[in-house]
This record gives structure tokens, sequence and C-alpha cells, in this order.
């Protein structure tokens, strides 16, 4: 099968100013659409991968071909990545923190602030590009972690439930070299209901994200 990049589920600028027109215009036309077509050229070789969604390729990852391996790592993880990104973003201090996902972040991680002391650290800290997260691991238990350029959390068996992209592209238009500013901000644009819907997901195991 071919992936495709999704439509987002709200405007360019439904996320200003946390996140500007612009910079969300390029990131899903461009960075997205790069990661998405630079997949389907590398699978383009091995038409009998047939996979349903970038997850259950990156759950398959020691069954592919060693030439394309790493650019199905990295463009199968920037697709995925992206999917997950764009669908848990919402307008400015719209979204509730509330739910499941409160009640286990309290219990896992010791609460709020907690969390976001850990999941500031994980994305100021990461070294030039990648990803900080929020996981849920194979032990049915909550984790922030971090990872390099596009690697998914999915390699290492843990299902990602939140993710912020701290690749220059995310947030150079508008904030520059101030990536604790963008970290900052974001809190204000999580869609926390959607963090809820993963949540149930993960636990269910089905994790097919399309
Ligand atoms: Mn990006």
């Amino acid at each position: 099968m071919t992936f495709k990049l999704p439509e987002l589920q709200y405007a360019y600028d439904a996320l200003e100013p946390v996140i500007d027109a612009k910079t969300m215009e390029i990131h899903h036309s461009k960075h997205h659409a790069a990661y998405v077509n630079n997949l389907n050229a590398a699978l383009a070789k091995y038409p009998e991968l047939d996979f349903k969604c970038p997850t259950k390729l990156l759950k398959s990852i020691d069954t592919i071909p060693a030439d394309i391996k790493q650019a199905v790592i990295n463009n199968a993880g920037g697709h995925l990545n992206h999917l997950l990104f764009w669908k848990l973003l919402t307008t400015p201090d719209t979204s509730v923190y509330d739910g499941e996902i409160k009640e286990k972040i309290d219990a896992d991680l010791g609460g709020y602030d907690k969390f976001l002391e850990l999941f500031t650290a994980a994305a100021t800290s990461r070294f030039g590009s990648g990803w900080a997260w929020l996981v849920l691991n194979a032990q049915g238990k909550l984790e922030v972690l971090s990872t390099p350029n596009q690697d998914s959390p999915v390699l290492d068996g843990k299902s990602p439930l939140l993710g912020l992209d701290v690749w220059e592209h995310a947030y150079y238009l508008n904030y520059q070299n101030r990536r604790p500013e963008y970290i900052k901000e974001f809190f204000r644009v999580i869609n926390w209901e959607y963090v809820n819907e993963r949540l149930k997901k993960s636990i269910e195991m089905d994790g097919c994200d399309r």
C-alpha cells in the first residue's frame, strides 16, 4: 500500500499564537509530506511488504530488508510521529487536563507538576533534532523520555501518548533559538481528550495509527 499525507483537522492558523500558520503550513505540507514520499519510495522496491500503518511497520522493523531499514526507521518514524503530533494539538487554552490520563500521571509520575518538569527536561535536553515523549511502557506504566531524529518509541516496544517535535523546523520561524519558550507554550495546545483516547487504545493494544 501507499502511505498518504493526512489532512489536518484544523486550519493552519488554529494554533496561533503558540504555533504560527506559516510554520504549520511548511511543517505539514513540506516536512511531513517528505517523510511520506521517502517512505513510499523506500518501500516501492519491496511490494511484498504490505503494512497497514507505520506503527505495524515499525513494530516489524527486524523483518525489513537491510538496504531500506534505516530509511524506514527515519521515514515511517517521521510519518507516524507527525500523524500523532497533528492530532494531539488543539486551539490554545481550550482542552481540559482531566480523566484517566490525569489519574495515571498522578499514580505513575507523581502528579502534573512532576510530569511538566520531566517532559520539559526531556524536550530541553535533547541535543540536536528529536522528540520528547510521554509513553506507555510494556509494563503498562507511563514514562517520559526523548528520542533522537525521527526514532519512534514504538521501536522500543513503547506506545506514544504525547509527543513534542523539537526539530528546529517545528518552531524556528516564530521562536528562533528560544526552544525553552516553545516548549513552555506547547502545554497550552495539548489536546488532552485525544491523549486520553490514546491511553485507552494503547491499553487495548490496538495501536494502528493511520
Ligand atoms: Mn517535524
